[in-house]
């Protein structure tokens, strides 16, 4: 291999990282509004066209999609209500196929609508411009929530009389509501045959963050049709609204000195910009990674055609062909009326691009961010721009990626008054540079932070962060009198932090080399040994164990009985005959204890199990169902995986569950410090030996240091 090639693996001399000293804390906070530091030419979308058939529909598209429905013979009459516009992928085998400078495979749109009550789903060919399927009510379920539902239903209280009344009663003034509509979940045949949504309302009075001041049970449930109250519950009056005092959490409103000394500012500095390019606004192209990557209405940020250059031949070779968060189960701890139904599932149900709010340079993406806009559809089919949604920059935090120092005294003469002095002859070790796609969704009260995280030894690393605001509840009491008999701990006065679950299901289409993988547990499996065999009693062995059906790879994880769990490409060997892989390292692994029967659990049993393997079927993305709304768990990935479908040396995909339980603390309040997990895919025999070694260490003439310059 030529010494040129290793530019691939230039990770550290492309960047220059030095820290400067400065007095930014204060000021930088404070300046934030309108504060872009964006150097990256603007796109104009008008004008987008498509330049990968895994492109996003553009501009152009989806209001061409739009001028087809309303063409559409069955919607002469009546327009629908459009959920979500998004772009129906080609086949795998087309996109597999495509080389650039190729034609396209033809473009197509999967719509989801609404009208008179009934669920749409409509496939509409951009090319031959016309609707090539139709399907109304295909299982039970609707569309996510669209903007004008969202808007609509929380003014839905104010046209009724019963909640004027409450209101006055609870002496709180209209004027300082905030009334806000959290899914309702589906919890029998009482609440069937209309779209329903709870409506909850705060008051802002004192402080931009009403969520910590909820008006304490009353809720409405709504029909989102036709914003009739159906249901109106006043419970809770003995809670008063807690107090406004201290829940701003905005700089600008802390009244106090911090007591902690203040940090010198710290930056990632790039003076030769940043090391990754991105081509033809998609495609990125970092140190030994190119992957497709796009901004979501559903799934937020997916990441597609993922190739890793062999550090062998240069090779690029497959690693994964999609991965995105495929659905969220968030259920809480408390039966009472205003809260037995908040079982959130937040991608189907809101959308986490539809919840995306922009993100902030240099406090949420560091400089030499790049950003990327998402083009989504309003509820009349016209196309609008979510800005800043998705970030990609190169992250170093002062870690390292390889060590190896040895201890090798070989110079006998290195003895000074009797003491062996410590020659250490080699000191090698590689500062760990990672390239980062982020994107951060608002689902009502939380946010959720997912980094794509990718590094140069062929690991990606997933991560999700969750902070925002907690969803409280109001409670009579000042002090904790009895924990156990409320549904969480106070962590204010008046508040209660509800306990709660979040999950986020992972659909991870892995192709290892190829499209035909396995799935093997490798089981770690405890042996004793015989008494005269060895001092030793016990031992471990790895026993692998390939899947034959989708039955055998529901796994749930256990910590007396661990595996690993890789995806094979069995027709692809090591030099040493080893199949090559990757394997999924699970992180935050708090499991859902529900009762499998319980209706939040039927509509979420994608999270039975936390690791789940199906043959790849282009309709089975949405693990939760593709009409999510009020589902009644007839479209799930537990279903699908109940068939059993053959899974051996197949085209397979992977499915894992990150879990984090959560009992809210006083730290919670009155915003939450981000609390992240994550898991890993990790390289397995995939490469014939660690491949980061030809890139270069750093050297201090590759890291000058930049002093600020004097004030003219
Ligand atoms: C409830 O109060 C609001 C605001 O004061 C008012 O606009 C509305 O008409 C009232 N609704 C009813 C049904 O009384
Ligand atoms: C012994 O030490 C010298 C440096 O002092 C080093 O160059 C050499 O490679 C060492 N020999 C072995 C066998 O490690
Ligand atoms: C061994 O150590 C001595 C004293 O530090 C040094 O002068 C000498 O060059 C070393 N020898 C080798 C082979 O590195
Ligand atoms: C994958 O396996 C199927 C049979 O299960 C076969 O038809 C197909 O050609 C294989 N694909 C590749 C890329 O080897
Ligand atoms: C593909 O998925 C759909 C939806 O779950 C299902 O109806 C269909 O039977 C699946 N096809 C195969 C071959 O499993
Ligand atoms: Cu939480």
């Amino acid at each position: 291999m030529e010494k040129t090639s290793g530019l691939h693996f230039c990770f550290i001399s492309c960047l220059v990282l030095f820290i400067i000293v400065g007095s930014w804390y204060r000021s930088s906070i404070s300046s934030l509004p309108g504060y872009s530091l964006q150097t990256q030419k603007p796109i104009y979308h008008s004008a987008e066209t498509p330049h990968h058939p895994l492109d996003p529909l553009t501009v152009k598209e989806i209001n061409r999609v739009r001028t087809i429905l309303s063409s559409y013979e069955p919607f002469s009459f009546t327009f629908p209500t459009i959920h979500t516009i998004l772009l129906d992928e080609p086949d795998k085998v087309q996109v597999l196929k495509w080389r650039k400078g190729d034609p396209f495979p033809p473009r197509k749109a999967q719509v989801l609508a609404l009208l008179n009550g009934q669920s749409h789903v409509l496939n509409v060919d951009l090319d031959s411009i016309r609707v090539t399927s139709h399907v109304i009510n295909p299982r039970s379920g609707y569309p996510m929530l669209s903007m004008d539902d969202i808007s609509a239903a929380s003014k839905a209280p104010f046209s009724n009389a019963e909640f004027n009344k409450s209101i006055a009663a609870r002496g709180v003034s209209s004027s300082e509501l905030i009334c806000l509509p959290p899914s309702a979940g589906w919890f029998g045949p009482n609440e069937e045959g209309k779209r329903v949504v709870k409506v909850l309302c705060f008051s802002n009075q004192g402080t931009p963050n009403f969520y910590m001041r909820p008006i304490e049970g009353l809720v409405m449930t709504v029909d989102l049709d036709t914003m009739e109250v159906l249901k109106f519950s006043d419970t809770g009056r003995d809670s008063p609204i807690p107090k406004s005092t201290d829940t701003d959490y905005r700089y600008t409103a802390q009244k106090k000195e911090p007591q902690m000394e203040p940090l010198n500012p710290i930056s990632i500095e790039q003076p030769k910009g940043p090391s990754f390019r991105v081509e033809d606004g998609h495609i990125v192209k970092w140190a030994n990674w190119v992957f497709h990557l796009k901004a979501d209405h559903r799934a937020g940020l997916v990441i597609s055609r993922v190739m890793v250059r062999d550090s062998e031949n240069g090779e690029l070779r497959d690693v994964m062909y999609k991965g995105f968060a495929s659905e969220f189960f968030v259920p809480y701890m408390d039966l009472d009326e205003s809260w037995y139904f908040k079982s959130y599932m937040d991608a189907g149900e809101f959308g986490l691009g539809m919840s995306a709010l922009p993100l902030v340079p240099l406090n949420d993406c560091p400089r030499h961010s790049y950003y990327m806009d998402g083009i989504f559809a309003t509820p009349d089919g016209n196309p609008f721009v979510q800005p800043n949604m998705i970030c990609l920059f190169e992250r170093y935090a002062g870690d390292i990626i390889v060590q190896g120092k040895m201890y090798l005294n070989n110079n006998s003469s290195h003895v000074v008054n009797n003491i062996q002095l410590k020659t250490c002859h080699i000191l090698e070790a590689r500062p760990k540079v990672t390239l980062v796609a982020r994107m951060a969704a608002s689902v009502g009260n939380y946010d959720y932070i997912f980094d794509w995280e990718f590094q140069t030894d062929g690991l990606i690393n997933v991560k999700v962060g969750l902070s925002g605001m907690l969803m409280v509840k109001g409670s009579p009491y000042h002090q904790a009198p009895n924990q156990d008999a409320m549904s969480g701990p106070l962590i204010s006065e008046n508040l209660i932090g509800v306990v709660h679950d979040h999950f986020v299901t992972f659909h991870l289409d892995m192709d290892i080399d190829g499209a035909n993988n396995s799935f093997v547990n490798v089981n770690l499996v405890k042996e004793r040994s015989l008494p005269e065999e060895s001092p030793r009693k016990s031992y471990l062995k790895a026993k692998r164990k390939i899947a034959k059906t989708e039955k055998d790879a529901q796994i749930k994880l256990k910590l007396y009985d661990p595996s690993e769990f890789h995806m094979i490409n069995p027709s692809k060997r090591s030099r040493l005959g080893n199949p090559t892989g990757y394997k999924i390292v699970p992180g935050g692994t708090a499991a859902s204890l529900l009762d499998h029967s319980d209706p939040p659990q039927l509509r979420s049993a994608f999270t039975n199990s936390q690791i789940w393997v199906t043959p790849y079927n282009k309709s089975e993305q949405w693990a939760g169902g593709l009409l999510t709304y009020q589902s009644r768990g007839d479209d799930t990935l537990a279903v699908w995986s109940e068939r059993d479908r053959s899974i051996e040396n197949k085209d397979i995909v992977l499915w894992y569950t990150l879990g984090f339980h959560h009992i809210p603390c006083q730290e919670d309040f009155p915003v939450m410090p981000t609390v992240t997990s994550g898991f890993e895919l990790k390289p397995v025999n995939f490469f014939e030996s660690n491949p980061i070694l030809r890139a270069a260490p750093a050297f201090e003439k590759d890291l000058p240091v930049c002093r600020p310059s004097a004030s003219p």
